[in-house]
């Protein structure tokens, strides 16, 4: 039914070196190990760059140095550190398309939300921080007649689902606040973190206040567990977070833990059917569904759920699932063939536990790593599929007859991170929010973002909070 477009955004607009080094102290310098693996391309399977694999001696080295820089990063009038942050978000909108297209070839998403949600998303979190960075004193942050103060070094791991904004998310309320970072991309999307060490340089940031280290679980752990690390800020799953909690338990180190999710995506019968479809559809398939606050539960209420069922699948049928380079594509490929086993997996087991299972026909690449836009009903609650995470573009929907139904099944989950509730009745909204165990509720609409707004979970799904003053907070000795 649809053209695809001709002429996809080019890649030629990305330098990708054949082989990268960690950047430490301002340069790039071989690992220890000299141990090096591919970074693919998941929508083709081809290498894009051999990343090196840090290990323990690396990330020493990384920690002592950003130990030194902390002593003058630290003691830097606030105006001056925003200058560098200010600077940092001007390189990012300069360079927003090599970085979207970058982002969009070592991620597998589509590059109309690598170019218009991920890349002003990073640069307004470096705006939003640079602003707070001269205003820590005067602020009200912390006791009175305190001036708060930084924590140290910040130990950094972050996932692959969002790999330039969650470093964002990360290093700009660490540097605003003072402090130096060590940080540790995903091994599947290394590319646009070491695409910001460039602009670090770029950016004439002192040497040492910033710090990237590659690597798999081994390097993220023997950062996590340095002695010189005086904050761990981790995004990823909730096994290897509670992993980190016990490495950190009894050390003094400060932690923030943002993990999994399985969010209620709720719908009243008043709602607007056309608006709430898509919302479903934003929630559940953007990014493909690999976000951990993707609204992966549909709960509909039931004098609807015929309705709202069918104008979701026609609405699904017309989403376009291919190249992530072309711009009319709306699902692009899952990040691995690790998280496809895993998507498929939980998949199956829906069916096996009888669930009924639909995905509108479409025709998938040969090559790369592909799922379909997917929904289950008949979905009862202690189905895998209405517990486990699956980060991946499954919908699995339920019904409810009220609200207090609503609420009990939202809340039927380990997990707290976020929600959405479609109804025009003011007063049951505000009855929901109050009630729903999420951190956050959106009402009318799902997955919006804003620097200034706190993000983070309850049980879990982690503690600590990003994003606003509570992420400033995190980052500093109050
Ligand atoms: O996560 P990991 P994976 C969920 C999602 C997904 C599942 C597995 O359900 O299917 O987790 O994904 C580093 N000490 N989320 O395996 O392993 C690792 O190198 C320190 C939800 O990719 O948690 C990477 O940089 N670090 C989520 C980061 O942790 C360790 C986003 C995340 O990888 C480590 C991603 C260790 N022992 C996955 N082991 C969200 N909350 O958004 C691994 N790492």
């Amino acid at each position: 039914m649809f053209e695809y477009a001709p002429a996809p955004e080019s890649r030629d607009i990305v330098d990708i070196q054949p082989s990268y080094g960690l950047f430490i102290n301002g340069e790039w310098v071989e690992p220890h190990s000299e141990e090096r693996h591919p970074t693919v391309n998941p929508a083709t399977e081809e290498p894009l760059s051999e990343i090196a694999w840090a290990d323990e001696a690396d990330v020493d080295r990384a920690v002592e140095t950003a130990r030194k820089a902390f002593v003058t990063w630290s003691a830097m009038r606030g105006a001056e550190r925003a200058k560098y942050l200010f600077r940092i978000a001007r390189i990012i909108q300069e360079r927003a398309r090599e970085l979207a297209v970058l982002e969009t070839l070592d991620n597998g998403k589509p590059i109309r939300e690598s170019r218009d949600v991920d890349l002003p998303l990073v640069a307004a979190h470096f705006f939003y921080y640079a602003g707070w960075a001269d205003k820590l004193a005067y602020a009200g942050l912390g006791r009175p007649g305190r001036e708060p103060r930084p924590i140290g070094v910040a130990g950094q791991v972050i996932p692959w689902n969002f790999p330039l904004l969650m470093l964002a998310w990360k290093v700009a309320p660490a540097l605003a606040c003072g402090n130096t970072v060590v940080l540790k991309p995903a091994e599947t999307t290394p590319l646009t973190a070491l695409a910001f060490a460039d602009i670090c340089r770029q950016a004439d940031l002192p040497p040492g206040v910033v710090n990237i280290v590659t690597g798999a679980g081994e390097t993220g752990a023997a950062l996590v567990r340095h002695p010189g690390v005086d904050k761990v800020a981790f995004t990823g799953s909730t096994e290897v977070g509670k992993l980190i909690a016990k490495a950190v338990a009894g050390t003094g180190k400060r932690l923030t833990l943002e993990l999994g999710g399985k969010a209620a995506n709720i719908v009243f019968d008043d709602a607007p059917i056309d608006q709430a479809v898509e919302g479903i559809v934003n929630g559940i398939f953007f990014n493909q569904g690999h976000v951990c606050c993707a609204g992966s539960r549909l709960l509909v209420q039931e004098s609807i759920a015929d309705e709202l069922i069918e104008a979701l699948k026609r609405r699904i049928a017309l989403l376009r699932v291919g190249d992530p380079l072309d711009k009319n594509t709306d699902i692009g490929a899952i990040n691995s063939a690790e998280q496809l086993a895993k998507i498929r997996e939980l998949a199956e087991s829906g069916e096996a536990e009888g669930a009924e299972r639909w995905s509108p026909p479409c025709t998938l690449p040969d090559r790369g790593y592909w799922f379909p836009p997917t929904v289950f009903t008949n979905v009862a609650q202690s189905h895998r599929i209405a517990r486990e995470e699956i980060f991946g573009p499954v919908l699995s929907v339920l019904t409810f007859r009220t609200p207090a139904e609503a609420v009990e099944k939202a809340n039927n989950t380990p997990y707290g991170l976020s929600a959405g509730v479609w109804t025009e009745k003011g007063s049951l909204m505000l009855w929901m929010a109050s009630r729903l165990r999420a951190g956050v509720v959106w009402s009318n609409t799902y997955n919006r973002f804003d620097p200034a707004s706190p993000f983070g979970g309850y049980k879990e799904s982690g503690y600590g909070r990003e994003g606003g003053r509570h992420g400033l907070e995190e980052y500093l000795a109050l």
